[in-house]
């Protein structure tokens, strides 16, 4: 037997996975690699004997090891995925076991998420399954960098190389139809040990490598982003004298004290004080890394958000291209309202489109109306804010995501970003769209622009025509001549109100943020327009005047702006809005979902 010396200092770790159906002898193998490499710890061994077997037959009992973990599950903590780990003089491995039952799309996406090799297991007995071209599926849709299929229970067919062969050529046929970078096959009997650290002498006719020979030496390319800086910012730790450190882990790239760096969603601008690795500070960081960031600047950075570097800003949208695996026995609903968890933030979305299902067996792309447990397909994702990401095959972490059910709070399907959406532009701007103005009232500071501004967005996404005229804007430009007398004000009103009304006659949804402060005044808006809708943006003298977000509530109360709105001009509240927003009890995303709601309801937008 092989003699391992175990100096495991600063050699490399490689992360595997394996997958397979249930009793393909996947447990066995994890034995014989922890056996054959002197992994096994004295707590192996106490299962083991606990189990019925011994030291000495431990070859015949190798699947008893880890059923230690049926132990686990029997106390009723939930593993999904186990984490097992084995070293030799080369290297050091960590496995995630991968239980093959029903919920193995779930466990698979779990524990592949950061493999560097996948080892799938097929029973020499009963050749492909669907299972296996399922998990091979998976492994090319998550992009792991190596594959092996490892061709297990060779003794249970008397080591015949046709059985082997067989099952190789089934593979590449299937394999043709995928994007996989590096497959590998290998003959092996885990409970004899044939090919697995030893040779053997059953399987003369395979010249290729033992399985640990494979492990051991393949060139591992690491596919981990180390060029764009993305840290989502998991806690805002305060300490003493008004220092703040920002923690997380790197997600992407690499850092340094004194970089330029960038908060997202606020674009503000901040440069890298300090990094703390495990309480030590330390000049720079890299992709993987737990660390905790202070900044120069006083700036505002909460849990959710993420740090990039000043010019390497991730794509923001709020409609995405995704391929879903499902993982519920209650299957996806278009249009049903999710969580979806992305990095440290977690956004309501839904998913108003399947563009396809994928058949596991044929790789062909069917029509469907809804993903059941374990389907795969490509979906729009439709979220109810923005959000900073990289295409999965640019980045693992930034550009994966899971899927919450609002109500269970199960995870129910995971999810790799493919692009921001790219929309089928004849079918929205066909069609004799009509137009609306909608119409949002409401003191200064109450919210207006932010929440069309987010309205906007997602209408401008999915290339509905959109116009958005703003009280400071057009006082800029079109009204430029204009104070705030009332007489002003009514000139103000009656000139936006034509441009928006003529706008929206040609099948424009305009977006229209005044104060307007007059009932006359907002009625008159409502005739020039054939489609109207006021939305009333409430919120108290005394909260707008709390968030002062331009500083004009102070200079109005010492007098140094007049016939100031809801202090010494009044504000007449509509009557009959069409929709009445509250922004001291709803978030941004939530009332702008409500706009869009409203509008889809009525038949503006799908
Ligand atoms: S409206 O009353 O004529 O509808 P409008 O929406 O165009 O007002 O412009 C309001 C913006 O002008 C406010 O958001 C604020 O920034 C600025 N402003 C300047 N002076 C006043 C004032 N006296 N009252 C209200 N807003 C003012």
């Amino acid at each position: 037997m092989k003699k391992f010396t175990k100096n495991t200092d600063k050699i490399e770790l490689v992360r595997l996975v394996t997958a397979g159906s249930v009793d393909d002898g996947k447990s066995t193998l994890i034995g014989r690699l922890l056996y054959d490499t002197d992994s096994l710890t004295e707590e192996h061994i106490e299962s083991l004997k606990k189990a019925g077997g011994s030291v000495k037959n431990i070859p015949e009992h190798l699947a008893h090891l880890l059923d230690g973990l049926k132990a686990e599950r029997e106390q009723g903590i939930t593993i999904d995925v186990a984490y097992r780990y084995f070293s030799t003089d080369k290297r050091r491995f960590i496995i995630a076991d991968v239980p093959g039952h029903e919920q193995y799309t779930r466990n698979m996406v779990t524990g592949a998420s950061n493999a560097d090799i996948a080892l799938l297991l097929v029973d020499a007995r009963n050749g492909v399954l669907q299972q296996t071209k399922r998990h091979l599926f998976v492994a090319s849709l998550l992009g792991i960098p190596h594959i092996a299929i490892v061709v297990n229970k060779m003794d249970a067919v008397r080591y015949r190389q046709t059985v082997y062969q067989r099952i190789k050529e089934d593979i590449l046929n299937y394999a043709a139809g995928l994007n996989l970078h590096d497959l590998q096959f290998m003959p092996i009997s885990a409970k004899k040990g044939d090919m697995v650290v030893e040779r053997g002498k059953k399987m003369n006719w395979y010249k290729g490598r033992t399985l640990l020979d494979y492990l051991e030496n393949l060139q591992v390319i690491s596919d981990r982003n180390i060029v764009d800086f993305r840290f989502p910012i998991q806690s805002v730790v305060k300490a003493d004298r008004g220092y703040r450190g920002y923690a997380g882990t790197i997600e992407g790239g690499k850092i340094k004290t004194g970089e330029k760096i960038r908060v997202l969603p606020s674009q503000e601008k901040a440069t890298v004080a300090s990094i703390k690795n495990g309480g030590k500070a330390t000049a720079n960081a890299i992709c993987t890394q737990a660390v905790m960031l202070g900044v120069k600047e006083k700036v505002d950075i909460s849990r959710g958000d993420m740090l990039v570097r000043e010019n390497n800003i991730p794509e923001q949208s709020s409609d995405l291209e995704a391929m879903v695996c499902w993982f519920s026995s209650e299957p996806l609903k278009p249009g049903k309202s999710y969580i979806i968890k992305h990095l440290t933030k977690s956004v309501r979305g839904r998913f108003p489109k399947i563009t396809y299902r994928i058949n596991i067996d044929d790789l062909h792309r069917e029509k469907s109306q809804s993903l059941k447990l374990n389907e795969i397909g490509k979906v729009h994702l439709d979220l109810t804010q923005p959000i900073p990401f990289d295409s999965y095959n640019r980045n693992r972490n930034t550009g994966s995501f899971i899927v919450i059910d609002e109500i269970t709070n199960q995870t129910v399907g995971a999810g790799i970003i493919l692009r921001k959406k790219v929309l089928d532009k004849k079918s929205e701007k066909s069609g004799n769209r009509e137009g609306i103005v909608v119409w949002f009232t409401g003191l200064s500071g109450s919210g207006k622009s932010t929440i069309a501004e987010r309205v906007y967005e997602k209408l401008q996404n999915r290339h509905i025509r959109t116009e958005w005229l703003d009280g400071d804007i057009t006082r800029e430009s079109l009204c430029k001549d204009l104070g705030f007398s009332k007489k002003d004000r009514n000139i103000n009103i009656e000139r936006v109100s034509f441009v928006a009304g003529l706008l929206s006659k040609h099948g424009v949804v305009v977006l229209a943020t005044y104060i307007s402060p007059y009932r006359k005044q907002r009625n008159l808006a409502r005739k020039q327009a054939e489609n109207f809708a006021e939305v009333h943006v409430k919120a108290s003298v005394k909260e707008c005047e709390r968030r002062d977000v331009k500083g004009l509530y102070k200079k109005a109360r010492n007098g140094k702006i007049e016939n100031f709105t809801g202090i010494s001009d009044p504000y007449e509240k509509p009557t009959k809005p069409e929709l009445t927003i509250d922004t001291k009890k709803d978030t941004v995303a939530h009332s702008a979902q409500r706009v869009l709601d409203f509008l889809r309801e009525q038949g503006y937008i799908e």
